[in-house]
């Protein structure tokens, strides 16, 4: 199995690597791929050392899967060069996602329609993944009517420049910004760009995004992103309304039951779901359960993932695994 990682040298494309190794993916050969000036570069992996091809030099090498953290403009333009010489392409950025003729994929919740013939499939975007983790063994018992969502989202997500803008600015250092203010010390209500209805482009990810893994169009969510100066993962504040009634300990249950979960959930002992222990972890955490006294049929809770890793790098390989599994490469 020949798989190529195209944009090997980006913060999600290194954690792909990462994660690649660590699930010890059955591959035979690495293909890493990267912009020309990064081409002829080494890449180590399992002890290894692959050379960094151009885009055009992995298409002729025709892997048999092709994982993609380059951005929309590159997916558009190579995922169906690509698929042409018949590589499944997983990719991570937005281009396809909204896509009907491309499946929109996690794992825990709807790898079964994936099928031989989906020869492009879109990963999510990150807050979106790990929220349907939790939301749809919720969904399946009680049926969900209403979502709202509220998220505290790391700097990992915007990228490595953002990072070095928090910490240069912790620093007291001047640099490149990769927000309009200040992010240390500071929370922007306001990830991606703003659309014509007062939203921004990652709050109505989190609403169409949603219905389509979860294959329902009845679920109401609205939602409102936010950028906190945090790294290892994003939190999610997350209020659901189901039609029917239910039973805090069964939810309890359900999630720790519920794949890709674990519960951590004890304020006695001061134990809820934090970043800093999402980081580097593949799972969804999942914490402050609690009765919405404000409504019989709603529960509040909190969500943790590292946004790199489940939100992005993970979910790629899970469904690559899936594919290999199921034999649909
Ligand atoms: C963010 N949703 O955190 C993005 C990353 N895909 O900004």
């Amino acid at each position: 199995m020949k798989i190529a990682v195209v944009g090997a040298t980006g913060l999600v494309g290194t954690v792909m690597l990462k994660v690649l190794e660590e699930r010890n993916f059955p591959l035979t050969e690495l293909i890493p791929v990267a912009s020309e000036k990064s081409v002829g570069k080494l890449i180590k992996f399992k002890g290894k050392e692959y050379p960094i091809v151009s885009i055009d030099t992995a298409i002729a090498l025709a892997p048999e899967i092709a994982i993609f953290s380059a951005g929309g403009t590159t997916s558009l333009e190579a995922a169906p060069r690509f698929a042409e010489v018949g590589t499944t392409v997983i990719d991570n950025s937005s281009a396809w996602r909204m896509d009907p003729t491309k499946k929109l994929v996690v794992p825990e919740v709807n790898a079964h329609v994936l099928t031989k013939e989906d020869k492009i499939i879109a990963n999510p975007n990150c807050s979106t993944i790990q929220m349907v983790v939790a939301l749809q063994p919720l969904h399946e018992k009680y049926k969900i009517k209403r979502v709202v969502v509220s998220t505290y989202q790391s700097v990992t997500g915007t990228g490595v420049k953002a990072v070095d803008q928090l910490m240069n600015e912790r620093k007291g250092i001047d640099g490149p910004k990769a927000y309009p203010y200040e992010i240390d010390l500071n929370v922007l209500p306001h990830i991606d760009v703003f659309q014509d209805n007062g939203y921004t482009k990652e709050e109505m990810k989190m609403v169409k995004e949603t219905n389509k893994i979860m294959g329902d169009d009845s679920i109401r969510v609205t939602a409102t992103t936010v950028r906190i100066p945090v790294m290892g993962g994003h939190s999610e504040s997350v209020n659901v309304e189901f039609e029917n009634d239910f039973d805090l300990a069964e939810v309890r249950s359900i999630l720790e039951n519920a794949p890709g979960i674990i519960v951590v959930d004890d304020v006695a002992n001061l134990k809820y779901p934090m970043p800093k222990d999402a980081h580097e972890k593949d799972e969804v955490f999942v914490g402050r359960l609690r009765r919405d006294e404000s409504h019989d049929k709603a529960l509040n809770m909190w969500i943790v993932a590292d946004n790199l890793r489940k939100g992005a790098a993970t979910n790629t390989v899970q469904i690559a695994e899936y594919l290999v599994e199921n034999k649909l490469v």
